[in-house]
């Protein structure tokens, strides 16, 4: 009998997406994370710590390899613009990011290479979609640093081209502040991902619950003191989990607004809600790679893969 090979259904080979959004990361960027790990380009040096958040970053930095993504598109809190949502379409950034709660943690040299076409069409896209938006072209200003962690985080290596995203903090303020510019601003990205062919992965950097001391142990990395600010906050952020790894993530939509009336999160920015909704809010769950706080701040690594 004739032998005949079949490709099997839903294997690498036949279902192999080229351009689109191919994963997307809740990729928190607590400074300390990169200041426990020595990187040449942190000045401060440690003695390590927060091992566990750490490791779910190792398994990050595995499986974004293994997706192979032309460019990682961030969407960070603490680049914070009251006018609008602005999007780096620097060439090659280039310079130091400093934390300015925790500059003793995090003096970060940083040398990188922007999408500038995808940049440009993401612009392009918020602004037909009716949203304030500017393409941030001043090589002199500072990268800030939850764009330049998590981003390091997920590719110490900087070989990935990137495009960078702003906060427009406006809504930021307002204890009720809706989400919903967060969903225009994602819709907005994913078509410009499509019209321009790249296979992205995308990454929110944001921690979950963000209550932290207004003290630090003479040893920033002691872990011996290193716990959730209260229960109530540690509670509030195994609630929003437990609805991630049960999916699908159109629950999301009620639990994120839930989760940052209880415990201050810092996804109220909209980095998680602008991933989601440029991944069309899949229908499935998220992995998560792992939880740890972090000055008592909550902080997961998430995986979704639509
Ligand atoms: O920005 C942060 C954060 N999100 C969490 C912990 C500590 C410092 O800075
Ligand atoms: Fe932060």
């Amino acid at each position: 009998m004739a032998r005949v090979f079949h490709a099997t259904a839903g294997s690498s080979r036949t279902v192999r997406k080229r351009g689109g959004i191919v994963a997307g990361y809740l990729a928190p960027h607590p400074p300390h994370l990169v200041y426990a790990e020595n990187p040449p380009q942190n000045e401060p040096r440690s003695t390590g710590g927060w091992e566990v958040l750490r490791w779910g970053y190792e398994e990050l930095r595995r499986r974004l390899a293994a997706h192979a993504p032309d460019v990682l598109v961030v969407h960070a809190p603490h680049w914070i613009t009251m006018v609008g949502h602005h999007v780096n379409c620097v060439p090659n950034p280039r310079g130091i990011s400093v934390e300015p709660i925790f500059p003793h943690l995090f003096r970060y040299h940083y040398d990188f290479a922007t999408d500038v076409d995808l940049a440009e069409a993401i612009v392009a896209e918020a602004a037909d979609a009716g949203l304030v938006a500017s393409a941030m072209r001043d090589p002199g200003v500072r990268v800030d640093y939850a764009t330049i962690g998590a981003l390091h985080l997920a590719n110490p290596a900087w070989d990935i081209p990137v495009v960078s995203l702003s906060a427009n903090n406006n809504p930021y303020f307002y204890s009720d502040a809706a989400l919903d510019e967060m969903e225009t601003l994602g819709a907005a990205t994913a078509r410009a991902i499509e019209r321009t062919g790249r296979r992205a992965v995308l990454l929110a950097s944001n921690s979950l619950s963000h209550l932290h001391w207004d003290r630090e142990p003479d040893l920033p990395e002691d872990m011996g003191v290193e716990r959730p600010f209260d229960h109530h906050q540690y509670a509030g952020d195994m609630e929003l989990l437990q609805v991630v790894r049960e999916g699908p993530t159109e629950r999301l939509r009620t639990a994120v607004p839930k989760h940052i009336a209880a415990t201050q999160a810092e996804t109220k920015a909209g980095s998680l809600t602008w991933l989601l909704a440029a991944m069309g809010w899949p229908a499935i769950a998220g992995d998560v790679l792992a939880y740890g706080t972090v000055i008592a701040t909550g902080n997961a690594v998430v995986e979704w893969v639509p």
